[in-house]
């Protein structure tokens, strides 16, 4: 197969775009495209100050390396989240993070949960329950207050995830198959500022999967290869291999499904939803940031409950 833009051998073929390109248009195509995503579900301005979630996975790095290749102000905010789980995930995806950034000369924060709060979030889990054993839950809610809390205190203007398209249809795939119309209203390319909350946005969201692997390997990203391992028989996983047979019948079934999702929101699906009320925030008396409970944050009482003095 030949480049579509100058005929030269093809690295890859997008069934999906009808598209093959030669390594260097397909390394120009993939900016190019985030770009417009950008632009199109107006993520963010040209001058503002991006605070890049960093996994040390391949859709973060990759996301990380197109911003700043684009030419981005954006920093990257690693979270040790102390997952060993006999492969030093939390110590390997931290060093790769790390790597990156000195390669390029970026700024990386890091936030080490054991440091801050004396705890991991494997023991955060066993100790609360919350989530029955499994940690997802726990790791979700840290994940979101600490990602707030340095976005609100080094006065970021947007806090961006590399989550991509075959992240985003599985997740509309569940919500969808249950009919959580809450999760549905909130679902989109950017979470918009809410009193206490930074504006959260998804640049590769239209990007398949595939599409940012071939990115990252042409691009010589170093990336950690496993998955944590708490992922494994989570659905979203047997979602995505669902959708992955959809797709091998139905080149682009994936990105109309999440194309059409995004038309029938614009449309007015859930419009007739009432906003939650958010008018009844407190201000959380141990760290601050604005919460719906009365008293401390969600965030407050699960750190208590393994640290009490902390
Ligand atoms: S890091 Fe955390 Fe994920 Fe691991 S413990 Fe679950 S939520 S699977 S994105
Ligand atoms: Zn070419
Ligand atoms: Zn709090």
């Amino acid at each position: 197969m030949k480049c579509r833009k100058c005929s030269r051998k093809a690295v890859i073929n997008m069934r999906q775009h009808k598209l093959g390109l030669c390594k260097d248009h397909f390394l120009e195509w993939v900016p190019q495209q985030t770009q417009r995503f950008i632009e199109k579900y107006k993520m963010f301005p040209r001058d503002a100050k991006v605070l890049v979630a960093v996994s040390g996975g391949k859709d973060s790095l990759a996301l990380w390396d197109i911003l700043h290749r684009l030419g981005y102000s954006a920093d990257g905010l690693y979270i040790s989240l102390g997952i060993d789980a006999g492969i030093n995930y939390s110590g390997e995806s931290r060093r790769m993070s790390e790597n990156f950034a000195r390669q390029r000369g970026l700024q990386l924060q890091v936030v080490d949960i054991q440091q801050e709060y004396s705890t991991s979030i494997p023991e955060l889990a066993e100790t609360t329950q919350r989530g029955k054993g499994k940690p997802c839950s726990v790791c979700g809610l840290v994940k979101r207050h600490v990602m707030n809390r340095i976005a609100l205190e080094s006065g970021y203007d947007v806090l961006v995830t590399g989550h991509n398209l075959d992240d985003e249809a599985a997740v509309l795939f569940g919500n969808t198959l249950n009919w959580l119309s809450g999760y549905l209203r909130r679902q989109g390319p950017v979470l918009e500022a809410s009193p206490g909350l930074v504006p959260k946005a998804k640049p590769l969201c239209r990007c398949y999967e595939r599409e940012l692997a071939a990115y990252a390997l042409l691009r010589g990203i170093e990336y950690i290869y496993e998955e944590c391992p708490h992922s494994v028989g989570a659905k979203t996983i047997y979602y995505k291999e669902l959708l992955n047979q959809l797709e091998a019948d139905r080149p682009s079934a994936k990105l109309s499904f999440y194309l059409s999702f995004l038309n029938a929101k614009k449309e007015g699906l859930f419009a007739q939803q009432k906003e939650e009320l958010t008018t009844e925030l407190n201000t959380c008396q141990s760290c601050g940031q604005l919460t719906s409970a009365p008293g401390t944050c969600s965030f407050c009482r699960l750190i208590e409950k393994v640290s009490p003095d902390a």
